[in-house]
């Protein structure tokens, strides 16, 4: 056995020890340290968080560099260096990165590397004096190589039993920084989730672990879900390709609405269960009501999201397909190849705009929105808070919202497709005093929280209202198909409280309304099946545009088979489907027959196999859906359609 190894030979004094310890150890307090920094350089970082921080980077610099005690002298010195070069190269990168686009670089990005040669000239003007400390870990490898080398035996290495010492001191400190970092998410939040499967701020995540965290962790889930579509789902995908009927390319009111500027409101948390209705003699929503009244309202429109949210709606809507049921697309598939409606629209000579009052980071958006077609984006930053207004993820009010993005559409060159998306009304829902002006008892029958909700919905009502009004006064209304939306229910069980009849209860909390205003269609209140991966292809066909083939939602003004489906989150199984005359709700179990079949309207219960063909139908869109996502197949699926 090489003596070396086993260390028996060398009587090593402790200042050797000390001397093979302190490099390491002094790599990893400055790697604990670069991550402070980065964060503190990009706004990314919290006091709240600093703790956690240091501990999990501090753990994580022991991963990467406590592995240099347990070679031999030399070739721990060609260690260090190559690790600590990988580590520069990943620090500079995404602190270079998130300066460009304020984005996070993401396993799944790592592929469209080779597009930064186009970015060499601008990544030249952002080189700055902070890139030095990212580069300072392999300053100090180099110079103590070139001054320490001489001073302890070429051979030395610690011997067996220090060895096993400190592997288990590093176990331990790795242990620990990891365990810290879910014990104070738990304390936080009651589950670890938000670190890993329900991530939406990413932000407060690398706030929270670093940024070199982050990026082992996404690439972790990169990998693990890199072979989840399998041969024979392919199969299936193009079997399903094979079968779908050809969608109709220009239905009835195709064009009426031709090069007119695409306006969208996607409300947060509106249910359709305020719609037109009245609270202690006060109607919640007035705005909208009189909304509805002059558009097309969608009165049986339903959301579905999973542990995306908003994010999620998003991403139905925009690209008529099933957002994922156990991960966030706008994470997790952010640089999918898609055919959103934006991009549909560029190519049919639109400017495409969205504005939302919450940082780029916040559910990924910077990082997706540019595969979506979004061209430019307008975040809180460009907006100035002139008061605080609700304790959602930023407090912008809507009213600052729309009214500053008002002069901004009219600087837009037209047609123009504009998305903006509220967030008063985001939980906790609370609003300052003042701005509460719904006059509700302080004894009711509602709950603090259905209390604060209906203030706050009420509140972004009267911004939508003097928003529309604008358009009007500033010429844009005219000349403007506007669509709002509700992108998901408010989690306050406001549907059960204003005893909305007629209603599938499993569906009840997640239907949100939709109104189209300015369509050229005659004023009407639409009662059929709808869900939100029917917008897209319903607004392609109002501007004249024909939609891809890919897209899975119908086109509400032209089809004969409207249908609404969910699917249970998690599981991804089939939670409730709606037609026209059926209305199929899942068990606990998820077992097709031990779910109910009624028929619509009447609730009338029936045979389960009545419900069997639709369900079928159903279950292989979501499958459809899942693998096109999971798999990036959008391409595949198409080539294979009819
Ligand atoms: C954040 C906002 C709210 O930017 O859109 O997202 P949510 O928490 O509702 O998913
Ligand atoms: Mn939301």
């Amino acid at each position: 056995m090489d003596t070396a190894i086993t260390g028996k030979k060398y009587s090593a004094k402790p200042a050797d020890y000390i001397r093979a310890i302190s490099l390491p150890l002094i790599l990893a307090v400055l790697f604990v340290a670069q991550n402070h920094f980065f964060n503190v350089w990009l706004g990314l970082y919290s006091k709240t968080y600093s703790v956690r921080l240091s501990l999990v980077t501090f753990a994580l610099g022991v991963v990467f560099y406590g592995p240099a005690l347990l070679f031999k002298k030399r070739y721990s010195y060609v260690y260090l260096f190559i690790i600590s070069f990988i580590i520069s190269f990943g620090f500079c990168a995404e602190f270079l990165y998130y300066q460009y686009g304020q984005n996070f670089l993401q396993a799944s990005a790592l592929r469209y590397i080779g597009e930064a040669g186009s970015l060499v000239g601008t990544i030249k003007t952002m080189l700055s004096p902070e890139l030095l400390l990212f580069i300072a870990n392999l300053a100090v490898v180099l110079a103590a190589y070139v001054f320490g080398r001489k001073k302890t035996d070429a051979k030395f290495i610690l011997p067996g039993w220090e060895r096993i010492i400190i592997i288990l001191a590093m176990i331990a400190i790795v242990f620990f920084g990891y365990k810290y970092l879910l014990y104070t998410e738990k304390k936080e939040w009651g589950s670890t989730s938000r670190l890993y499967t329900d991530v939406y701020d990413l932000k407060a995540l690398v706030g929270k672990m670093g940024i070199m965290n982050f990026f082992l962790e996404d690439t972790f889930k990169y990998i693990l879900r890199a072979n989840l579509v399998t041969e024979k789902d392919k199969d299936f995908l193009k079997t399903f390709a094979g079968k779908k009927p050809a969608q109709i390319a220009e239905g009835k009111f195709f064009g009426v609405n031709k090069n007119k500027n695409l306006i969208i409101i996607q409300v947060e948390s509106l249910e359709n269960a305020v719609i037109n209705r009245e609270i202690y003699g006060q109607e919640i929503t007035p705005s909208l009501n009189q909304l509805a009244r002059h558009g097309l309202y969608f009165n049986n429109f339903y959301a579905q999201v999973g542990p995306g949210n908003t994010a999620d709606t998003e991403f139905s809507t925009m690209n008529s397909l099933y957002p994922l049921p156990n991960s966030v697309a706008f994470i997790d598939y952010a640089k999918n190849t898609y055919k959103a409606l934006p991009q549909l629209l560029i190519d049919n000579g639109y400017k495409t705009y969205s504005l939302h009052g919450d940082v780029p980071t916040f559910w990924n958006r910077s990082n997706i929105y540019p595969g979506l077609g979004y061209q430019k984006t307008f975040a809180l930053s460009d907006y100035t808070v002139t008061r605080s207004v609700g304790k959602g993820p930023s407090d912008l009010g809507d009213e600052d919202l729309f009214s500053q993005s008002l002069a901004r559409l009219e600087s837009f060159k037209q047609p123009f497709m504009a998305t903006l998306i509220t967030m008063s009304s985001h939980t906790p829902f609370i609003l300052p005093d003042d701005l509460q002006t719904l006059n509700l008892p302080a004894e009711t029958n509602l709950t603090q929280l259905q209390w604060e909700y209906l203030q706050a919905v009420h509140y972004t009502d009267k911004a939508i209202g003097e928003f529309i009004d604008g358009l009007k006064q500033n010429g844009l209304y005219d000349n403007s198909l506007i669509v709002i939306w509700g992108d998901h229910g408010s989690y306050t069980k406001i549907s059960e409280l204003l005893n909305q009849e007629n209603k599938i209860p499993r569906l009840a909390d997640q239907q949100v309304p939709m109104i189209i205003l300015n369509s050229g269609v005659e004023n009407q209140t639409i009662n059929e099946p709808a869900s939100q991966l029917d917008v897209y292809p319903t607004i392609a066909n109002l501007l004249g545009i024909v939609s891809p083939k890919t897209v899975l939602g119908q086109d509400l003004l032209n089809t004969k088979t409207p249908v609404e489906t969910n699917f249970k989150i998690v599981s991804g199984g089939i939670d409730a489907i709606l037609t026209s005359n059926l209305a199929y709700q899942a068990s606990e179990d998820g077992v097709f027959s031990h779910g109910s079949c009624e028929s619509v309207p009447g609730a009338k219960l029936l045979p389960i196999t009545d419900c069997q063909n639709i369900y079928t139908e159903q279950s292989n869109n979501i499958k459809a859906s899942n693998i096109i996502v999971r798999g990036n197949l959008l391409n595949f699926y198409s080539a294979n359609l009819k």
